[in-house]
């Protein structure tokens, strides 16, 4: 007799087939075009569960990013907001023994398997509830969007974006014998929109319009912006949840502190950031690259520059959203 859950994977299975499909560079390997957005395999069951399945709270925060964008970044730094007055002191805090994709799960992940005993152990958990998503802002459960829980998105320069993209793919453990694409190759695969979660812009536009519209919804960051004046961005991540961390005083020091030990070259070093993998193919440590703003720099054509360039005109063109990516 089959059971609930084989239904529900031969369901999901039989969808994914008869799909749009592209090879992608990890995590999957293929792309399926899924109501506008190209879902990686890996993802694919897991996403139809968060969309049917997942249960909004009010008190939730979701950290929604496109990938290599400043999740775990933006993860560490979220977490210890979050969980400010749970730990009396920074010795003790989780970050020092986990890496921040342990500490904060997507439901689209969480979701891909046991599902009736991971819906259990979600509205288990104590709230706060802190989540992310890849997911772009319209493909989210609409439970996301009519309750009050809050979304903090974090956009990075496409450039840099790729890039980190691309080196992480040749160290995911499917692909780092022999990666699918040349660099020129995913290059032109990028450019298409052809990436998981993308294209791109509708993700980034996607949850930027949303953050001009309800900007009490949606907080908008841009990795960029985040590494040039983090003190006034992570005010922003606390104000915008309503976080008892004052400003002034002792809060000043509590979020000099979190911003200490979120530091890219401080998380780096860290031994729980070392070794280890998440999700069993993504080693914790290429998490940590660079770190940079502009390392594309190092790898784009003149030809390229002009390529992404152009399409990040037009793509972005009268949204309001623009990153600076030659100074
Ligand atoms: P994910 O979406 O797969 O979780 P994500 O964390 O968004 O990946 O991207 C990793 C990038 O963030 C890396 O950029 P790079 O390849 O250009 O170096 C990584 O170095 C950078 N990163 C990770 N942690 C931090 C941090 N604490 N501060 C700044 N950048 C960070």
């Amino acid at each position: 007799m089959a059971l609930a859950s084989d239904k529900q994977t031969n369901e999901a299975n039989e969808l994914m087939l008869s799909l749009p499909k592209e090879m992608g560079l990890n995590a999957g390997p293929y792309l399926h075009l899924f109501q506008d957005f190209w879902c990686p395999s890996f993802y694919f069951q897991g996403v139809i569960n968060f969309q049917k399945h997942f249960h909004a709270k009010d008190s939730d925060v979701f950290l929604a990013t496109f990938p290599k964008s400043g999740t775990t970044w933006l993860k560490a730094l979220t977490f210890l907001i979050v969980n400010h007055q749970r730990f009396s002191s920074f010795e003790n805090q989780p970050l020092l023994s986990s890496n921040p994709h342990e500490l904060v799960s997507s439901p689209e992940f969480i979701l891909s398997h046991d599902l009736h005993d991971q819906i259990l152990s979600l509205s288990n958990m104590s709230e706060p509830r802190l989540f992310s998503t890849h997911l772009p802002f319209s493909a989210l459960p609409k439970t996301m969007t009519e309750s009050k829980c809050k979304i903090i998105y974090i956009c990075r320069n496409p450039f840099d974006t790729f890039v980190s993209a691309w080196e992480f793919s040749t160290k995911i453990k499917s692909v780092s014998s022999s990666p699918a694409f040349t660099f020129e190759e995913a290059f032109e695969k990028y450019c298409n929109g052809i990436t998981g979660f993308g294209p791109w812009w509708n993700h980034m536009l996607g949850y930027w319009n949303e953050s001009i519209t309800k900007p009490d919804k949606v907080l908008s960051l841009k990795y960029e912006e985040l590494k040039e004046d983090t003190v006034f961005h992570v005010k922003r991540i606390v104000e915008f949840l309503d976080s008892p961390i004052t400003q002034e005083g002792e809060g000043t020091t509590a979020i000099e502190n979190i911003i200490n030990l979120c530091r890219f070259e401080k998380m780096k070093d860290l031994g729980v950031n070392k070794s280890g993998y998440i999700h069993n193919i993504a080693e914790k440590k290429n998490f940590f690259r660079k770190g940079k703003i502009g390392d594309w720099k190092n790898y784009f054509s003149p030809s390229m520059i002009e390529k992404l360039s152009t399409i990040i005109e037009e793509k972005l063109s009268g949204s309001g959203l623009s990153f600076k990516v030659h100074s």
